[in-house]
């Protein structure tokens, strides 16, 4: 699965105020939001740490009654690159990424990761994605490019992500192809700049979101391409709120944005 992986030493690379060090995981926090993820959250840690050993990892958990939180506890008790904060209670994935991206800042780390708790997103695809790092300020884990795929997805669930994505593409004018994947690499410098504060989205929203704040920033979005893996333990969190919470949000924002370019009497959007 992992055969044709570039490896994680990307030495050789210009890294455009990036050392190479970064790219090969110092300086870099991995942020796992988890609620209900007992069965999950050791093998991510671990996978994680096997794969960028230099890299640290932030497990964020909102109170998860399983357990999860503790689990974490034990691992972090181990191992110095493993950190958890503890939320109270469960605010969905925006407020507890937000609350990692805080942690981290405040923090000397360069690079802030975003990996799901399940194996969705795979710990050994990790390195691609900081190999890009140096060419970008947000690198994008997509689906939906050229060698981006998704195993284990029922044909409805893939047909949401793929037309959902479709719809954020045309209304806001984006050139991304998966705004509403989690799996992606920030730069510090990046973060810094989109007014976290302002942020009040929560499920997939959250993640075009900053997307969306990224590229009205004028930065570089670059997608690479990875496979996703349905998880095998636990539930999902997902439900029918979170999709429109995404579906009207996004909606709006487009609206805004053309109000704005007929404002300025500028042709509305790229659609
Ligand atoms: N801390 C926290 N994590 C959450 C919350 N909702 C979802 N997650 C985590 O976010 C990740 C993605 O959620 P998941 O249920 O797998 O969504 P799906 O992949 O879209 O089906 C997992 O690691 C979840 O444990 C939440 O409210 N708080
Ligand atoms: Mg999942």
């Amino acid at each position: 699965m992992t055969g044709e992986m570039p490896p994680g030493n990307v030495d050789g690379l210009p890294a455009e105020g990036l050392p190479a060090e970064v790219v090969r995981g110092e300086g870099v926090l991995v942020i796992v939001p988890t609620y209900q993820e007992r069965l999950n959250v050791e093998n991510i840690v671990g996978r994680v740490r096997a794969s960028v050993p230099m890299a640290h990892v932030l497990v964020v958990d909102d109170a998860s009654p399983d357990g999860t939180g503790a689990l974490a506890d034990a691992l972090a008790a181990t191992d110095a690159q493993v950190h958890v904060l503890h939320r109270a209670a469960k605010e969905g994935l925006g407020v507890a990424y937000l609350a990692g991206f805080g942690w981290g800042l405040e923090r000397d780390f360069e690079v802030l990761v975003e990996m799901d708790a399940d194996g969705s997103h795979q710990p050994e695809q990790l390195p691609r994605l900081l190999a890009a790092l140096p060419d970008a300020d947000l690198v994008l884990g997509s689906r939906w490019v050229p060698g981006g795929s998704v195993v284990n997805w029922p044909a409805r669930r893939k047909a949401l992500s793929q037309s959902g994505n479709v719809y954020v593409r045309k209304a806001l004018g984006l050139g991304v192809h998966d705004a509403t994947g989690g799996y992606r690499a920030f730069r510090r410098s990046t973060l810094e700049k989109l007014d976290l504060a302002g942020v009040a989205s929560h499920g997939y929203c959250f993640q075009v979101d900053l997307v969306w704040r990224t590229v009205q920033q004028g930065l570089r979005v670059t997608e690479v391409p990875i496979q996703f893996v349905e998880r095998e333990r636990g539930d999902s969190k997902m439900n029918g709120a979170i999709v429109r919470e995404a579906l009207w949000r996004v909606t709006v924002w487009a609206a805004r944005e053309r109000a704005m370019r007929l404002r300025a009497g500028a042709p509305a959007g790229k659609d």
